[in-house]
């Protein structure tokens, strides 16, 4: 999806003009792969544009960066303000943001350490990740030949940039073959998550998503519909999903910050249910669409205000 350009990118410390947030060829973690990221969303609220669980984000983000031993220049409170302060001077009632930590020009050679290491805070207006027709009619998809990290390969707790090379794969290969979106297995051949989304299966009443042991990023919108789903008063469990578990589920749905929550109609050509979105399914995307807007009174602490 191309990427529409707004006022200002924070980097550093500093509110620079779009065009002028430049970095040189020679930055480390363009070799090697060695940052961290995070997609937050703003949405329109009665009060401006509210950051859904901006905090939970910056925790994860500086959580990824403790795995990979990069340390952040900035405070946690620092990377909240700065959050913040990007969303506010861009005027956009609702946006994708992407904070991004990584090492800088100075140094090569696989040793990080002595690099220097640089934030960026971008945000940009990015409609629905898997198409409008996706969150309606629900999307297709196929299990990859790629499999997920092993977790002693690649740390999938840590949401680290060079690790998306497994999810490009995996996309790409998908996309090919006439699928929407791809389901990467765990070496040990359970159901590990999407490209960029966690997954959800409905059987028998009871919701079952893959823990963070099978491969999967711990989702922040997995947790956000884990606790909807049990505040419905259903029952939902973490719990290793076998490929076989998908085709006779009832329904399925994936979950990400880019792609909300999103009905899968197949996988691998079988019909999940009826191939119509589920009511289950149905349910938790109508109060996630309202909880990130700040429209669900138990959920308001999850929406913080850019002021
Ligand atoms: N798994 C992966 C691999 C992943 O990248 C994401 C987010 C998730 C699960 C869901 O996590 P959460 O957003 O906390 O619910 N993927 C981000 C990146 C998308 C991109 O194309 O870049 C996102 O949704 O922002």
């Amino acid at each position: 999806m191309p990427i529409v350009p707004t006022e200002k990118i924070w980097m550093d410390g500093e509110l620079v003009d779009w065009d002028q947030a430049r970095i040189h060829v020679l930055t480390h973690s363009l070799h090697y792969g060695c940052g961290v990221f995070e997609g937050i969303r703003a949405y329109p609220t009665d009060s401006g544009p509210g950051i859904f669980r901006l905090r939970d984000h910056i925790t994860r983000l500086f959580n990824s960066a403790k795995i990979f031993m990069i340390d952040v220049p900035f405070s946690f409170d620092e990377i909240v303000e700065a959050t913040r302060t990007t969303v506010r001077v861009n005027g956009l009632a609702e946006c994708y943001i992407r904070p991004l930590v990584y090492l800088g020009y100075g140094e090569m050679g696989l040793n990080p350490l002595p690099c220097p290491v640089s934030v960026s805070i971008a945000v940009w207006p990015w409609g629905a990740y898997l198409g409008e027709d996706g969150i309606a009619n629900g999307v297709r998809m196929k299990i990859s030949s790629w499999q997920r990290h092993d977790p002693n390969a690649m740390p999938p707790a840590a949401k680290g940039t060079g690790m998306y090379i497994n999810s490009s794969m995996a996309k790409i290969e998908a996309l090919k073959a006439g699928y929407d979106e791809a389901i990467l297995l765990s070496p040990q051949g359970y159901v590990s998550e999407c490209t960029g989304e966690n997954l959800f299966v409905v059987r028998n009443h009871k919701i079952l998503t893959p823990p963070v042991s099978a491969g999967a990023l711990e989702g922040i919108t997995q947790d956000s519909v884990v606790t909807i789903a049990r505040d419905l008063g259903y029952e939902v469990e973490f719990a290793n999903i076998l490929r076989s578990d998908l085709y006779t589920a009832d329904e399925a749905f994936l979950t990400g910050t880019a792609a909300e929550v999103v009905p899968i109609a197949s996988v691998d050509d079988r019909n999940v249910g009826s191939g119509r979105p589920g009511t289950v399914t149905q349910r938790i995307q109508e109060i996630y669409h309202d909880a990130v807007r700040g429209n669900v009174d138990r959920y308001k602490d999850w929406v913080e205000h850019v002021g």
